[in-house]
């Protein structure tokens, strides 16, 4: 344990470091450039914290693996890996809508025990240990105690470009509006699974996510009391679906994927 509290403060350090860098270029023009698709961006900002958390998890742990989105991977054979997303959300950060953040997520032979993810343009900095629960700022967090999905809030995220999954998801969002409070969609998936761990939505679920976007995620939620699993119910590896709750609407959760 103590090594992991260890790991969680360097974490919230670098991740202070690199909100920080986020918000001074936020004040600048940004300009982007597209990876292939018309709506895939990357700004030189997202590639400068890229390198800036790499180079402080390397002066930390030098021997930890790191995989990040910008800069691809490093694999040292260590059991720790370090999942990186420099600005979750780049698609707002460039049109400054107040939704992005700093993903950092860290496994131990394949399971999540720290995370923290830092939403800029709200100042609220979530993180979690493993058995040491959920915290947003310095106040604890719990996922909602609501039990009927017809009363829930949901959201989700898609790629625009992704052919493969964008009309399945289609069909999910208008069942899953004509049975519950609705759905939303703000774009930095880490986020929207914060905002399950925080009990403010019931759930989210997404298609074709990477492990940068979900590793910090997952253990928000589950310290939160939360369950993250895939389509079929089973605990979340890094799955083509990933569907995140408050536990209690998981079921008819799964279903209404599943029929839709
Ligand atoms: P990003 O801003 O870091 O790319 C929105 O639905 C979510 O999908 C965001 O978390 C966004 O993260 C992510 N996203 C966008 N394009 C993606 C891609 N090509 N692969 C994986 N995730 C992507
Ligand atoms: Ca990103």
């Amino acid at each position: 344990m103590k090594s992991t509290n260890h790991i969680l403060d360097i974490a919230l350090e670098i991740s202070d470091q690199a909100a920080e860098l986020v918000r001074l270029s936020s004040q600048k023009i940004k300009s982007f450039k597209s990876k292939g698709e018309v709506s895939n961006l990357v700004t030189q900002t997202d590639i400068e914290v890229d390198k800036l958390i790499a180079g402080k998890i390397k002066e930390s742990f030098p021997e930890h693996n790191v995989v990040s989105e910008e800069l691809g991977s490093k694999n040292l054979s260590s059991e720790y890996t370090w999942y990186i997303d420099p600005i979750d959300g780049t698609n707002n950060f460039v049109h400054n809508y107040p939704s992005f953040a700093v993903s950092i997520g860290v496994y131990l032979r394949s399971k999540p025990i720290v995370g923290v993810v830092y939403d800029i343009p709200n100042n609220e900095k979530f993180f979690a240990l493993k058995d040491g629960g959920s915290f947003s700022n310095d106040s604890k967090i719990s996922v909602s105690n609501k039990d009927r999905f017809s009363e829930g809030l949901f959201v989700t995220g898609f790629i625009p470009y992704d052919e493969n999954y964008i009309d399945k998801n289609l069909q999910v969002i208008k069942n899953i509006n004509l049975n519950s409070h609705g759905v939303r969609r703000l774009g930095a998936a880490s986020l929207d699974m914060c905002h399950v761990a925080k009990g403010i939505v019931e759930g989210f679920w997404e298609y074709n996510l990477q492990p940068w976007d979900t590793a910090a995620g997952n253990i928000i939620v589950t310290e939160a009391g939360g369950t993250v699993s895939n389509e079929n119910g089973n605990q979340y590896n890094f799955d083509k679906c990933i569907v995140v709750s408050n536990n209690k609407v998981h079921k008819d959760f799964l279903k209404i994927i599943n029929e839709s």
